[in-house]
């Protein structure tokens, strides 16, 4: 038995060594089937000993049994995106800001900008444990799962340590083009571009199809916990090459703006060349300390930005401007296209965002046109091409009446939109509809444009509060529905009533109320009920929130059909959880940090739990911390706690003090 445990770890060992050479260093020294017959000899033994198979065994990247939908993931620190610069300008303004704020010229680190999406990793002594997406920056999903079939994903580190780390997963152009081959043959819709690829093999419920498909990861972040044994950011991608990472070696550290800049002219030509796509340069001040000093904003850090690469343009015509109205009743003119490929995918349709962007763009009906995708996403109409007109070219009129409702439409002062004020318009409700069920909003799955469309033109529903009024029968009626779709439906409907508040706020569609705004607001309302009393001084009180916000808030609250139909959600039970929950809101008011390795639960589930409670939980010990809570390990978050006098509670003396509240905890 000691034997077969050696030679098990042997083979371990041997085959991590190879994979290491294989897929981070490009550089086999065995053939494939030398290779082969390693894993083999592996997987036999594990077969024959179950009870020798670890999680960090290199046979356990083939994936197991489908995970239903994934975990919500609390990220320790937020996963912040990148502010763009697309000019040489928006660039020398960074320097500027950044010089300014540090008071000297700085060293910056320029890397490659992967076209991929970003994942937070976590490995605990070494081993992997942990990979969740972005998703909003707070929460992502857990992908364990699936990320584990990467083959360059190192699932055992080369030392015991417990980190977090992020990067970039992607796929490769050739790898790309071949699987979309595949899907084509097979009558599947093709992926538009790389990165989506790679975001919906990440995000595949059945990990043993993930593992075939050909993801990869390059690794550009350590947590900030590490900024003491680690100084600069070229420090860290060494530690993390050290660590059997695979990092991207054309990084660059920079002493002078000039270098930055020449950088970027190099890359902008040698793009092509790369076997991956990527869409611009990251240039990072290279010091975490003066990282530390120049912060973050709430999206974005102030000492990083991304250099996007100027769009691809193309030239294409615009066959017809048709005006869609939106939910909150603006009039959109959209222009119809001859399709055109650009940036990877083909376009047929842009926005021209309102009537005075036509007139100044000068874009008529017929007219030929320079598209570009703005931040390489969002087709955008740049300028029309006059000296290309036959004549036949029609200027496009922005009509005076609503195209769905007929009603006269009104454009306010100083407002570009023209805007349908009918609240009863057809489309107008359509569109509110679609967006009460829509992925940041109620998220109820099953429940897109399509069948929303449906269920308004049967007669169905009329206000999201029908949503919840529907029955199994009254989906049979409908085309596309079977008695299972149907009974799933009521169910993902059923199941939306436990989202909180901020998302049926959120959902009911308030102008200028994004999903940001919306869950501070209803953080500070507590509940349903007290929403619709917020006085104007209660609004302005919320630091999201304005003048503009609040006067949108106090008009949708004042007409009687939307007070109506939030009385009916409330009596449907929607987002009822939070106000009957047991547990009051006992730590309102309060800010705290989680730190270090807890026993009893992980930090997000304390962290998650802490909220429930009406905390305020952050990533950085600072004076606004009302109290740290400590597990081994919390580093540099205790010094600062130390320095500033904050509290710091150990997991049993936050049970006290919960306990001492009324709140009892179990531990897991
Ligand atoms: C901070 C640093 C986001 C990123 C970052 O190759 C932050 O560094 C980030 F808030 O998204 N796609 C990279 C890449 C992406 C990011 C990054 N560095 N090389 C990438």
């Amino acid at each position: 038995m000691e034997e077969v445990r050696r030679r098990i770890e042997e083979l371990r060992q041997q085959i991590r060594e190879h994979n290491y050479r294989y897929y981070v260093l490009d550089d086999p020294v065995i053939s494939d089937a030398e290779y082969d017959a390693l894993m083999r000899e592996l997987m036999a033994l594990e077969e024959q000993h179950p009870e020798l198979v670890t999680p960090d065994s290199p046979t356990q990247r083939v994936g197991h049994e489908p995970v239903s939908g994934f975990a919500p993931v609390q990220h320790a620190e937020p996963m912040l995106s990148l502010a763009n610069a697309f000019s040489p300008e928006e660039l020398e303004a960074f320097r500027e800001r950044v010089e300014r704020q540090v008071g000297r010229a700085v060293s910056f680190v320029c890397e490659l900008k992967i076209d991929g999406l970003s994942v937070s990793l976590d490995y605990q002594e070494g081993i992997f444990v942990r990979g969740a997406t972005r998703g909003d920056g707070r929460t992502g999903e857990d992908v364990t799962a699936n990320l584990r079939t990467i083959r360059s994903l190192p699932l055992r580190l080369n030392e015991p340590r417990t980190l977090n780390v992020r990067g970039e997963v992607f796929i490769n152009r050739a790898d790309f083009l071949a699987y979309n081959e595949e899907r084509k043959r097979a009558g599947e819709n093709l992926f538009a571009n790389p990165r989506n690829a790679a975001a919906g093999s990440l995000r595949q419920l059945d990990p043993r199809l993930t593992a075939q498909r050909p993801l990869d990861i390059f690794l550009f972040a350590v947590e900030s916990r590490l900024h003491g044994e680690l100084q600069t950011q070229g420090e860290a991608l060494a530690f993390l090459r050290s660590l059997g990472f695979k990092v991207n070696p054309h990084y660059r550290i920079c002493r002078s703006f000039t270098e930055v800049l020449e950088f970027i002219r190099e890359w902008e030509g040698k793009r092509s060349t790369l076997p991956y796509e990527i869409d611009g340069i990251v240039i990072k001040v290279n010091e975490f300390a003066l990282q530390q000093e120049l912060g973050t904003t709430a999206r974005s850090p102030r000492w990083a930005v991304a250099y996007k690469f100027p769009a691809e343009q193309v030239v294409t015509k615009v066959r017809r401007i048709i005006v869609q109205v939106g939910r909150t009743g603006a009039l959109t003119p959209l222009a119809e296209l001859e399709p055109v490929t650009v940036a990877g995918s083909t376009v047929s349709r842009a926005t021209l965002h309102n009537e005075d962007i036509v007139r100044e763009r000068d874009i008529r009906i017929g007219d030929y046109v320079v598209l570009q995708k703005a931040g390489d996403v969002i087709p955008e109409i740049v300028r029309s091409l006059p000296e290309r007109r036959d004549g036949s070219e029609v200027i496009f009129q922005m009509p005076d009446q609503c195209p769905s409702c007929g009603q006269p439409v009104v454009r306010e002062p100083g407002e570009a939109a023209v805007r349908c004020v009918n609240s009863e318009c057809p489309a107008q409700r359509l569109e509110r509809l679609i967006h009460f069920a829509s992925k940041g909003a109620l998220d109820i799955a099953g429940l897109g444009p399509a069948i929303v469309g449906q269920l308004l033109e049967a007669g169905l529903v009329r206000t999201p509060a029908d949503f919840y009024r529907l029955k199994e029968e009254d989906l049979l009626q409908l085309e596309r529905f079977g008695p299972k779709s149907a009974e799933n439906l009521i169910a993902a409907i059923a199941e939306s009533k436990k989202q909180p508040l901020a998302r049926v706020l959120y959902g009911l569609g308030i102008r200028f109320v994004g999903e940001e705004v919306a869950r501070e607001v209803a953080r500070a309302a507590g509940s349903f009920q007290r929403l619709m009393e917020l006085s104007r001084e209660e609004l302005l009180a919320i630091p999201a929130v304005g003048e503009k916000i609040a006067q949108s808030i106090l008009n949708f609250f004042a007409l009687p059909e939307n007070r109506a139909l939030v009385q009916e959600l409330m009596a449907l039970g929607v987002a009822s959880e939070a106000e009957t929950a047991p547990r009051g809101q006992v730590l309102a008011g309060l800010t705290f940090v989680v730190t270090g390795r807890l026993e009893g639960f992980t930090r997000s589930e304390i962290e998650e739990f802490l909220r429930s409670l009406g905390a305020a939980v952050t990533s950085s010990v600072s004076r606004r911390t009302d109290y740290v809570v400590a597990g081994p390990g919390g580093g540099s978050k205790l010094v600062k706690a130390a320095e500033l006098g904050i509290p710091v509670l150990s997991e049993q003396e936050l049970l006290d003090f919960l306990a001492e509240r009324g709140v009892e905890l179990d531990r897991t």
